[in-house]
């Protein structure tokens, strides 16, 4: 399953570095591609959906 999550507040590369390892906390094997330009972070993952969310949302960022 790959989700593609818009993450209006993701400004930079450390932005997405955070996002990337809390993603990959709920699921180490996560591929996960974020781009800051776009603010869309796409993640493959096995785990649901919302559990990514959550994990997104506790590291201090907002799906838009
Ligand atoms: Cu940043």
């Amino acid at each position: 399953m790959t989700l593609q999550l818009q993450i209006p507040d993701m400004a930079c590369s450390a932005c997405a570095e955070t996002i990337t390892q809390a993603v990959q906390a709920i699921d180490a094997n996560a591929i996960v591609q974020a781009d800051t330009k776009t603010k869309i972070v796409s993640v493959k993952t096995n785990a649901s959906e919302r559990a990514i969310q959550e994990a997104i949302t506790q590291a201090g960022y907002t799906l838009a």
